[in-house]
């Protein structure tokens, strides 16, 4: 490596980090507790403001976090700023377009403000997921217009981000990161870079298999969920529980992972990352089947919610017309607040398109306003559980009494089978 990145190589690097959500924030907090000065930038003035006031809106990061780095980290909105950082980390949100097209754009216009401050000595790293080659081929190439070069002037590597929303266990200090350069001297940065605040750090080749491995991660929860799905019908079909046939193959100590049915699959990742890879496959020719035929199977899920929930209705001699349901739980999975792509607003509008009478109950989400559905938040109080012909429980948060619903709900159709994993066993209650 070149001497002008000796703050790399020796470790006294600065940092920044471009786009502040759900994983840039917790990078910054992260570096700044291992002692890393940050700049946080981010094009919301607003996010930029909050921030520099001790504020924060990402759930995993507290306000208290951000007021014990106050020192390290600091807040703008000006890429003029980015110019300081030794490394720079792009954390920007990579949404799907129409026809389930990759959208760089995030991307461009984070690598654009880098280079618009890109000076000798600076480490790039792509953070985002993305299809293989965007590193080289997108980002790359922006920063080269710059006039600067690769290796001589810059470096550049992806290290995709890992962030499990909502997970106490795993936060982003104590989860291994696979790191891949443009350029073997950009590797070794990155490995250097990431070893400094992280615990595991595991370089690979290049860009496009750290870029390959993030797709097939997600991609592998993608096509086993849809599996466990598919199986949840034939079981049905045979007449077999299959929460009792999942809890008998987890017995398997080794080659089995658990996955559970349940009314679809929501969220900013698993729903769109396997697209990206699909879209790269196609460029050469490749089939992505197996994506293909999960996206066939997930996606029917809502509507198998709203016929198990008319049968069930049926068998009570109601009709899905008119019906009052209850919904308990909107956010795309538990303990998180988010609901993006989350199957519950399917469901909501396929029941409300279907005549029945719906109200929503979820205590991390206070009101609803997506995919055509506008509603505030119900208590799930005894009287409005009692009042209901039917409680639709979607995502089973843990801080919800699911034996007092139970015990006052005439019907319960419990997709996440909440109820028998806390012990509460009620002939009202039916499963998915
Ligand atoms: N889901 C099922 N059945 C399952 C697992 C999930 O129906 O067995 C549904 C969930 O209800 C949710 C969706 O799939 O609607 C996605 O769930 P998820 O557990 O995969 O949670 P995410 O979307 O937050 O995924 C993140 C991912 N992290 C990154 O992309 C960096 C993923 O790689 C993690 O493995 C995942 O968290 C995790 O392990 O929780």
């Amino acid at each position: 490596m070149r001497q002008v990145f000796d703050p790399i190589e020796h470790g006294t690097w600065t940092s920044a980090v471009v786009g502040l959500g759900y994983v840039g924030l917790p990078l910054v907090v992260t570096q700044a507790e291992a002692g890393i000065p940050v700049l946080g930038y981010d094009v919301s003035r607003e996010t930029i403001d909050a921030l520099a006031q001790g504020r924060s809106h990402i759930d995993d990061v507290s306000d208290g976090e951000l007021a014990a780095v106050k020192e390290l980290a600091r807040f703008s909105a000006d890429p003029a700023d980015l110019a300081a950082a030794d490394v720079v980390f792009i954390c920007v949100p990579t949404p799907l377009a129409v026809g389930k097209q990759p959208d760089v754009a995030f991307i461009e216009r984070a690598a654009e403000a880098i280079a618009g401050a890109l000076r000798p000595g600076q480490l790039v790293v792509l953070e985002s997921t993305t299809y293989p080659g965007t590193t080289s081929d997108v980002v790359q190439p922006i920063l080269e217009r710059s006039g600067l070069k690769l290796d001589e002037d810059f470096l550049l590597a992806y290290a995709p981000e890992r962030v499990d929303p909502g997970n106490r266990s795993f936060g982003t200090a104590n989860i291994p990161r696979v790191v891949g350069g443009v350029s073997a001297d950009s590797t070794a940065a990155a490995e250097k870079a990431y070893g400094r605040f992280l615990a595991k750090v595991h370089p690979v080749r290049d860009a496009r298999v750290a870029e390959m491995a993030k797709l097939l991660e997600n991609t592998f929860r993608w096509v086993n969920i849809a599996l466990v799905n598919e199986m949840a019908s034939i079981a049905r079909s045979i007449g077999v529980d299959i929460w009792e046939v999942i809890d008998a193959a987890r017995t398997k100590p080794f080659g089995f992972m658990a996955f559970y049915p349940g009314p679809g699959v929501g969220g900013h990742c698993i729903p769109l990352d396997p697209f990206y890879l699909q879209w790269a496959a196609r460029l050469t020719g490749e089939d992505a089947r197996f994506i293909e035929l999960a996206q066939v199977i997930n996606a029917r899920m809502p509507q198998v919610v709203v016929s198990r929930l008319q049968d069930a209705l049926n068998d009570r001699a109601l009709a899905l017309r008119g019906a009052k349901v209850l919904v308990l739980g909107v956010a795309y999975k538990p303990n998180v607040r988010d609901y993006r792509e989350s199957p519950s607003l399917e469901i909501i509008g396929l029941l409300q398109h279907a005549g029945a009478v719906v109200s929503y109950a979820d205590p991390h989400v206070p009101e609803v306003d997506d995919h055509g559905v506008r509603l505030d938040a119900v208590e799930a109080t005894p009287e409005a559980v009692r009042d209901a012909d039917a409680v639709l429980i979607l995502t089973d948060h843990d801080d919800v009494d699911y034996a007092a619903i139970a015990a006052d709900a005439v019907l319960v159709l419990d997709t996440r089978n909440a109820c028998r994993r806390r012990g509460v066993h009620s002939e009202r209650v039916v499963v998915l």
